[in-house]
């Protein structure tokens, strides 16, 4: 067999200070959706999630829980293993700072920074946002109700004047510039470069690279009163869990560079700016694409805690079902744009698409192919050119979903597996089987055959999003477990006629509000 492909995705990883909400299920679940689908397309996939552990912000969240920061964070970290299970996620690895392999890598890039000249010595005074663990320039800020200084993220900033070791970023605005334009696809969605390439345009300021006001991080090397920036400490992560700093390493020679660093727009400017510069500073590859995505509101409101509108994955899940949150969160918005979560908005897609297309185009035909073919797969006679039109269309869909998920457009991805399952509706009700039960029996197994095949290549290109649902599809059109990745799409994988087929059964269920209490 050839050398299967690599592919390295990675997902922010989540600060620890609180429980994990919709828009971290959403990132990772996109991640998910991306590492199945090249799995089955045959490459060798390595995901990556985990949290980020370190910095003043997960220290003041354990000190207001009054507990130590180790154990604060052991506990929060376990919650986002924990809901990586429950939304079936297949992450190969979940990484936290607080680990040791970490540490060294940390130390390890830092030295090379250093080695090369990249890092001095000299003093922070300015702004600096707890929340985003980010500095901010005077120009930057706004003032808040109460005169407070505000960052653009809606965060308070506090003075801070201490000694600082800085990463010389003014030097890199020519050759950050240089990559952009060389890799005219490093940053996706579009729009989101030009807010990156403008900022960089602007001009460029040292960076302060390490703090000295508290002690919860990875110490600088042969400097312990400084701890290192949370974000350059964070960032180096995505090498760490490759075996960095062994770069012979055989996962850092396979993965790196990355193929996408997912994150939300509020990290674009540390993952496109900051990490190529200090990833080229210390004399490594920068990663191939960092796509930045949208932002949840929920029911047109900002998700906050103070709002008490926080909207708990598990609870989704709980009340609709774990396939259709899935589904949902990637077929609702545009990737990379905003997104409104609404629950009216979940249910109509979930039983509108799900429950009635998809699902019912499944449930009719097995069930007439149950009650009429001996419950076998049918054996199909001269197709014509309605039976050629279905088939041709389904059988290119791989090439067109590939294509969307190669930029990341998980919308048009689920909107043209879609299409064709409507397409696959359409030609049942033209064909009426039932019709030509009675006048055309053989015409009849023709057309179930040429169904139950549309069906099996939905289901097989449905697995990443839903995968539960489209596991029991596929069994019950017969699909043999090796015959479930995309080397069977198409001819190569057909159904086999008299093949026996199991008792079909409804895999997407309906929402039905329940009644209020009298
Ligand atoms: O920023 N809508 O961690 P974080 C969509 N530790 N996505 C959302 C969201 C929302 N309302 N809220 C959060 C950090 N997210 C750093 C990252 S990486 C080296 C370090 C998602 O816990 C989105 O992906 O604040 C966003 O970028 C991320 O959670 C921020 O997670």
């Amino acid at each position: 067999m050839s050398e299967q492909k690599p592919y390295y995705i990675t997902t922010p990883i989540y600060y620890v200070n609180d429980a994990p909400h919709i828009g971290h299920a959403y990132t990772t679940l996109a991640c998910d959706v991306l590492a199945r689908f090249k799995r089955l397309d045959g490459f060798d996939v390595k995901f990556l999630t985990g949290t980020d552990e370190h910095g003043q912000k997960v220290e003041k969240s354990a000190e207001k829980a009054g507990i130590d920061p180790q154990a604060f964070t052991d506990q929060v970290s376990q919650n986002f293993r924990d809901l990586a299970v429950s939304m079936n996620f297949t992450n190969d690895d979940f990484i936290r700072t607080t680990e040791e392999r970490h540490k060294i890598s940390c130390r390890d890039i830092w030295q090379r920074l250093l080695d090369a000249g990249e890092i001095y010595l000299d003093s922070y005074s300015g702004w600096y946002s707890v929340r985003d663990e980010a500095f901010f320039g005077e120009g930057e800020l706004t003032l808040g109700d109460d005169g407070k200084k505000i960052a653009p993220s809606g965060a308070e900033v506090e003075w801070v004047e201490e000694p600082s070791y800085f990463f010389k970023l003014s030097e890199w605005q020519g050759r950050l510039m240089d990559f952009y334009n060389a890799n005219p696809e490093f940053i996706l969605p579009l729009t989101r470069r030009n807010e990156v390439t403008s900022f960089v345009e602007g001009g460029l300021q040292d960076l302060s690279v390490s703090r000295t006001s508290f002690k919860w991080g990875v110490p600088v090397p042969n400097d312990d009163d400084h701890i290192m920036y949370v974000w350059l400490d964070a960032l180096t992560n995505y090498i760490t869990a490759i075996g960095y700093p062994d770069t012979d390493h055989a996962e850092y020679q396979k993965y790196w560079p990355a193929d996408v660093h997912m994150v939300g727009k509020d990290i674009l400017r540390f993952h496109a700016v900051y990490w190529p510069a200090f990833l080229m500073a210390a004399g490594l590859e920068p990663p191939k694409r960092v796509f930045a995505h949208g932002w949840w509101t929920n029911e047109g409101e900002k998700i906050s805690k103070s709002l008490g509108n926080v909207i708990d994955p598990l609870e989704l899940m709980a009340t609709y079902g774990l396939d259709q949150v899935r589904y949902f969160l990637l077929r609702e918005v545009p990737f990379g744009n905003d997104g409104d979560f609404s629950r009216a908005a979940m249910v109509q897609r979930m039983n509108g698409e799900l429950a009635n297309d998809f699902g019912n185009l499944a449930q009719r035909v097995l069930s007439m192919i149950n009650k009429n073919c001996d419950a076998k797969v049918p054996e199909p006679g001269d197709l014509t050119d309605d039976d050629n039109t279905l088939l041709s269309a389904v059988d290119g869909l791989l090439e067109v979903v590939r294509d969307a998920l190669d930029v990341q457009a998980f919308h048009i991805a689920l909107e043209k597996i879609w299409t064709e399952i409507r397409a696959a509706n359409s030609y049942i009700d033209r064909q009426a089987p039932w019709t030509l039960k009675k006048e055309d029996p053989q015409r009849m197994q023709t057309v179930l055959y040429v169904l139950a095949e549309a069906i099996r290549q939905l289901a097989l290109l449905a697995q990443p999003f839903v995968p539960e649902a489209a596991g029991r599809m596929l069994d019950q059109v017969a699909a043999a477990e090796d015959a479930r990745d995309f080397s069977s799409f198409g001819e190569a994988g057909r159904l086999t006629p008299s093949t026996e087929l199991p008792k079909p059964e409804g895999v997407f269920p309906r929402f039905v509000e329940e009644e209020s209490a009298p």
